[in-house]
């Protein structure tokens, strides 16, 4: 019997897509199952209907296989069980019982009934998203007269403090929506502009009211009228894990003590409010004074944020939020505050920050999609610091996909880079294995930047990314925003525009499904698919010193092949035989490259 056969009828293993369909995915030892087949049916059909389908193997993680298979339940109620067939010739039932090799025993799996409510729906526009990210004081300065007076000169060779202010504010990045068109973004991500004494405003003041060094009400609505006139979608940064200690209420226990009835929004130990020695009361991190905790389990408190999410939204028309510190706040509240703002319309996008795990967040009742920072994470260790190869790498893609249900792994903000992280660029100057740094730093982070684009989820460049700036963690990560084209890496520019105009060009590279197609190890090299029912993708990144020839266009034995694949970057076409088999010309994909076929 295949050892270690997991399945549970809950997500991320069995989820609906949508009301009439149920995927389901089964995790088996790797390499033990020659076959698996899901078989289903309408939960009140009689015993004997259950329809058998073929899953779709996606890939692989160090110990396991990932099978999938998208079964229809057109009365929404389904009842399914699973046949493994091994190598040896076994077949083994798998269902809400057992694994037995008789299907009696195993039983069936059952979802009882596709609740509309249920099916996690993240906006229609998510899979096509690709993001920009701004830091608004160090993007661009487009109204000098409202800058800080102790603003720093935007081109100073002396590199950020945690307190240095530029002078970027909204009107500098109206100014500069062109250099966005062209780089072909078509959302934008704004860290917090709201009144906040610090640089980056994580403390906030008045969650009512723009930061006056940013602009007005009246500049910010100028800002979203315009982005929006140019298909570029906003969403903005909400900080409802704390608030600042400047924020009314907080000054309300400051002032009144245990008479404030302000007291509850806090976790306050003792009154009066002391930050010296230490703070006695909880705030954000380690003792960060400025940031206390805020008790979003409290009515009132989860009222008047819920508030201001939707006032935002009424009053300016923003596409969503980005909520800062997700994983520290209630759940409740996250679900309050999904049911309030898709219930204004349900286009409007939730993205939780998370720098880890945040399966049990994505089930489809609190965030459509989450900042990836473990897809980060493992893209530093292949392509920037190269300590891992390309088998462990496609592990821990095939790790992190399988964990989410397929709505949210297409809304994940897939990022190389943050304003709280070393940029990617440098992770790779300062990585590798010790050659020709400048040019390999330049070439490992444009084939990072080729897989982003075309693998699911959301891309998000970092401001400053595009043009090939450096930066070590936070503060240095947030240096004002290199404009002298001279002082530009357009190569970096020109990969960026090349992979997101080929990514909006190709439905398969946006909302196709995705499965790892080879690995090869000894060249550092894999391939993997994207497939939609109109057109297939075949994408392979070659990370390595040697050229390598795509393989076959083959899938464990099920040939694709048949006619023209056309290289969506070189526009060169090649043809291969219905077996796979290429023709007279086979593609070759040279050293710290990727080629993009697509087959239609
Ligand atoms: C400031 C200084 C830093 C200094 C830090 C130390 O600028 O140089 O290291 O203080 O206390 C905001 C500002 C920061 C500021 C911070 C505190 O942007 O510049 O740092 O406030 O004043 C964890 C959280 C995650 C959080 C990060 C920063 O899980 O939610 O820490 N990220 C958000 C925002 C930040 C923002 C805040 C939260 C606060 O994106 O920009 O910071 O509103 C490991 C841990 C993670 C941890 C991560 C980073 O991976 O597992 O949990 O993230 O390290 O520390």
């Amino acid at each position: 019997m295949p050892s270690s056969i997991h399945h549970v009828s809950e997500p991320p293993y069995a989820y609906p897509l949508d009301e009439y369909r149920l995927k389901v995915r089964l995790k088996v030892k790797r390499g033990s199952a020659a076959s698996c087949e899901a078989l289903y049916a309408d939960r009140y059909d009689s015993p004997g209907s259950e329809q058998p389908i073929l899953m779709e193997k996606i890939g692989n993680d160090r110990y396991s296989d990932y099978y999938e298979a998208v079964l229809p339940a057109l009365k929404r109620k389904v009842r399914y069980l699973f046949l493994v067939r091994t190598h040896a010739g076994e077949s083994y039932w798998v269902g809400e019982r057992c694994v037995s090799a008789q299907r009696e025993l195993a039983g069936s799996f059952q979802f009882p009934y596709i609740c509309r409510n249920e099916v996690h729906a993240v906006p229609d526009w998510a899979p096509q998203a690709v993001f920009y990210q701004i830091f608004p004081d160090r993007f661009h300065n487009g109204d000098p007269s409202i800058s800080p007076a102790e603003a720093e000169p935007w081109n100073s060779e002396v590199p950020p403090t945690p307190l240095s202010l530029y002078g970027g504010d909204l009107q500098g990045i109206i100014d500069k929506l062109d250099h966005l068109v062209e780089l072909g973004i078509n959302a934008m991500y704004l860290n917090p502009i709201f009144r906040s004494p610090s640089n980056h405003k994580y403390n906030t003041s008045n969650y009512y009211e723009i930061d006056p060094s940013f602009g007005s009400m009246e500049t910010f609505k100028q800002f979203v009228k315009q982005a929006h006139e140019r298909g570029i979608r906003v969403v903005l940064d909400a900080v409802f894990n704390h608030s600042g200690d400047a924020f009314f209420a907080f000054q309300d226990v400051v002032e009144n003590g245990d008479s404030s009835k302000y007291r509850d929004w806090y976790f306050i130990d003792s009154t009066p409010i002391v930050k010296e020695p230490a703070p006695n009361y909880e705030t954000f991190g380690n003792a960060e004074t400025t940031m206390p905790k805020l008790n979003t389990a409290c009515p009132a408190v989860a009222d008047y944020f819920l508030d201001v999410a939707e006032y935002w939204i009424r009053e300016t028309g923003i596409d969503g939020w980005r909520l800062d510190v997700a994983n520290e706040v209630d759940r409740r509240f996250w679900r309050l505050l999904r049911e309030r703002i898709k219930g204004i319309d349900d286009q409007l996008l939730l993205v939780g920050e998370f720098m880890h795990d945040a399966a049990p967040w994505l089930h489809g009742d609190q965030f459509d999609g989450v900042m990836n920072y473990l897809f980060r994470e493992a893209a530093l260790d292949f392509f920037a610091r190269q300590t891992i190869g390309a088998e462990t790498f496609t592990e821990l893609l095939v790790s992190l996909q399988a964990r989410y249900t397929e709505q949210a792994f297409a809304a994940m903000m897939q990022l190389l880079g943050s304003h709280d992280t070393e940029r990617f660029l440098t992770a790779c100057r300062n990585g590798g294995r010790g050659w020709n740094k400048r040019e390999t730093a330049a070439s490992r982070m444009q084939l990072a930047i080729c897989l982003q684009m075309t693998m699911p989820g959301m891309p998000v460049v970092y401001y400053g990314d595009e043009v090939g700036m450096h930066g070590d963690n936070d503060p240095d990560c947030r240096k004002p925003m290199v404009w002298e084209e001279q002082a530009q890496d357009r190569a970096i520019f020109d990969t960026y525009r090349t992979m997101i105009a080929l990514r909006k060009k190709h439905a398969s590279l946006t909302s196709g499904s995705m499965r790892i197609w080879f690995v090869d190890e000894a060249n550092n090299a894999f391939g993997f698919i994207r497939r939609t029912a109109e057109e297939t993708a075949f994408v392979v990144i070659n990370n390595g010193f040697n050229p390598i020839n795509v393989p076959q266009l083959n899938l464990e034995g099920t040939a694709v092949g048949g006619s023209a694949v056309v290289d969506g970057i070189s526009g060169e076409r090649y043809t291969a035989t219905a077996a796979g088999e290429w023709g007279a010309q086979q593609p070759i994909v040279k050293p710290f490259g990727c080629t993009v076929l697509i087959q239609s």
